[in-house]
């Protein structure tokens, strides 16, 4: 199969990753599909305790649906003065059905009293490609930071406004789609599950 030929579905729902994957899979020439187009794939439970678990059940999971290539994309925020925490329960820190905002309010207030030598933080993604004949490879991505005082800028989703670069002195939200895609956790672990791709699907 050449390059052009594969089609790759995106095993999530969350329209702030697939904005940040789309494009780039679409420019290293893969046809992408959103899971819109698979009403048969449901609800997928992630029971797993790391983002390396979850991501492989989300890939597995769609690729089994669908019979085509999946990708799937684990992640979350890491924050140092939580030990660890959200983590991989990110998506719902502030409770089943919770905004983004909820999310990154609830955080700062559980780091209030805490100073900013103390407020450091990493987001992680762990991204995994199933494809039907069971093969598979994964990728991990990770971005230092700081957890800011008040949120700032309107891009990018989830924590983004309250993640501050410190060598670019900007949160994630200030940041144009490109100079994410450079930095983040997200886009290191792409362009290393792209650098395998070519063994993988290509
Ligand atoms: P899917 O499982 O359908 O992919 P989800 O939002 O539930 O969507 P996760 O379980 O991986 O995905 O949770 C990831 C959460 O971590 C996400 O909802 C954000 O709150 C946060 N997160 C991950 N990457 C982020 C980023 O680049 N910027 C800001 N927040 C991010």
């Amino acid at each position: 199969m050449s390059r052009s030929d594969a089609t790759v579905v995106l095993a999530t729902r969350n329209q702030g990753k697939v904005a940040e994957l789309a494009h780039v899979l679409e420019g290293f020439g893969l046809d992408v599909r959103g899971l819109d187009a698979y009403p048969q794939v449901g609800e997928i439970a992630e029971t797993g305790a790391t983002f390396e678990e979850n991501a492989r059940i989300k890939a597995r999971a769609v690729c089994a649906a669908t019979g085509l290539v999946a990708v799937a994309d684990d992640s979350g925020l890491a924050v140092d003065a939580l030990d660890g925490a959200p983590g991989v329960y990110s998506a719902r820190y502030a409770g089943p059905g919770a905004s983004d905002e909820d999310n990154w309010r609830k955080l700062l207030r559980e780091l209030e009293s805490v100073p900013p030598e103390q407020r450091g933080a990493r987001f992680v993604c762990v991204m995994v490609a199933a494809a039907p004949d069971g093969r598979e490879i994964s990728a991990r991505g990770e971005w230092e930071g700081r957890v800011t005082r008040e949120p700032r800028g309107e891009g990018g989703f989830g924590y983004d406004p309250v993640f501050h670069d410190p060598d670019l002195g900007r949160t994630a939200a200030q940041l144009s789609r490109e100079e994410k895609h450079a930095r983040s956790h997200r886009g290191k672990a792409l362009q290393e599950l792209l650098r395998a791709w070519p063994g993988f699907a290509g």
